[in-house]
């Protein structure tokens, strides 16, 4: 039976959103994505948003308080089932998310690596064209990948709860893919 707490690990432009989108829908999992989310505030205008935007437009991560503020609101009302897409991004948000699924007893059962190479991630998100998608930005933001985020497939490896799939090909192929490897 596919677990129902789950997280979507990858570069940007992977795909983590487009599928995450696609596998809560399917089963009834809250999909949480702090790109989204981020954005959202961004929209909307507020105090967290406007500071988020600025960070965003240049390829760096938002601060690991403001992630986690609008993570945990969300997370402790959800009894269905999750799916963490985006977040965390560095070791430090790892051990704040640690400490808060312990406090409410639901630890992740899977992280799902989706790999991907650089040229196929840049062609994707040029073709996206969202505001952080501009060539010098994504160099950054795929640097920042490799510094800070790249770190969580070993230490969630040495868990033993990791999974890893090849995120190239169309939209149907990769999430047939990633079914498959949760099942
Ligand atoms: P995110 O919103 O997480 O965006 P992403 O990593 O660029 O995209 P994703 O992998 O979800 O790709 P998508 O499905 O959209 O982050 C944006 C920014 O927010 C970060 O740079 C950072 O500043 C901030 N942020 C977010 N979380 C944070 C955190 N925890 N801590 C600090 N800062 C944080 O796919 C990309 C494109 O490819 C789409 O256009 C899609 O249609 C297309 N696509 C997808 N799959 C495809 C396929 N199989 N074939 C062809 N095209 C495909």
């Amino acid at each position: 039976m596919m677990k129902n707490r789950l997280l979507f690990l990858g570069p940007p432009g992977a795909g983590k959103g487009t599928q995450a989108s696609l596998i809560c829908k399917e089963k009834g999992l809250l999909h949480l994505s702090t790109g989204d989310l981020l954005r959202e505030e961004v929209s909307l205008g507020t105090q967290l948003g406007k500071e988020a935007e600025l960070i965003m437009n240049k390829g760096e991560l938002v601060s690991d308080q403001i992630v986690l503020s609008i993570v945990e609101k969300k997370l402790s009302k959800s009894s269905q089932g999750w799916l963490l897409d985006g977040f965390p991004r560095n070791l430090m948000q790892v051990e704040l998310l640690e400490k808060l699924l312990k406090d409410i007893h639901q630890p992740i059962q899977t992280v799902l690596l989706i790999e991907i190479d650089d040229e196929t991630l840049t062609h994707r998100m040029l073709s996206r064209g969202r505001k952080d998608d501009k060539e010098d930005v994504i160099r950054n933001r795929l640097k920042v990948y490799r510094d800070k985020t790249s770190p969580l497939v070993n230490h969630y490896m040495d868990l033993g709860i990791l999974k890893s799939i090849n995120g190239c090909g169309n939209i149907e192929d990769v999430n047939n893919r990633i079914k498959e490897a949760l099942n």
